[in-house]
């Protein structure tokens, strides 16, 4: 027969354990974590927390502190002044096949280093099915130098309807340099994804 205590025990790791789950459905799944970069803080440089960063020069992709729509930091994309050079960030979310989703990006160009050259910008959301097969794709229009310097831009895709047999979306962040390289940098922030 189990003494008062260890009933007392019992039922306090019973509503520990139950906890998590909870805030687990709370989160909305479909929604990016660390959106606005500010995980891990103080880390000027570093890979967000979340998400993958593909770049083959690590010093030209990662965490700004001191440049941020909210918080204290945001996602700085250098170029590597490399002729077709491309880099990426990175996360997958759930969704569910025909819901439709909203995704969000702000960007901005560098006010001491603009982007120069042939250099792009874009989101793009690629539909994932179960075995990771790419389902479809979706993209804004490109940023280019003339993004401004001075006001966070926002780009969106609206009320896109995950096709039949998706599970996942990619969501990304691209950096293309162009034929002729790029130079300068530009930053982004506050990347979201909405449930219509
Ligand atoms: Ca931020």
């Amino acid at each position: 027969m189990m003494s008062k205590r260890a009933v007392f025990v019992c039922a306090l790791a019973a509503i520990a354990l139950s906890y998590p789950s909870q805030a687990a459905r709370v989160v909305a799944d479909y929604d990016v974590r660390n959106g606005s970069f500010e995980n891990p803080a103080g880390a000027d440089g570093a890979t967000p927390a979340n998400w993958m960063v593909m770049t083959e020069s690590r010093k030209n992709a990662g965490i700004i502190a001191g440049v941020s729509m909210t918080g204290d930091q945001s996602f700085r994309f250098q170029a590597m002044e490399k002729p077709n050079g491309y880099q990426g960030l990175v996360q997958e979310v759930t969704v569910i096949e025909k819901e439709k989703y909203t995704f969000t990006v702000h960007a901005k160009n560098s006010k001491s280093s603009p982007m120069k050259a042939t250099g792009v910008g874009q989101l793009v959301v690629e539909w994932l099915d179960e075995d990771g097969q790419e389902v479809g794709r979706e993209w804004t229009p490109h940023w280019t130098h003339t993004l401004s310097r001075m006001r966070w831009t926002k780009f969106q895709l609206k009320n896109r309807r995950a096709p039949r047999g998706a599970v996942k979306a990619r969501v990304g962040v691209h950096m293309w340099e162009g034929s002729r390289g790029s130079r300068g940098e530009f930053y982004v922030d506050n990347i979201a994804v909405e449930e219509k």
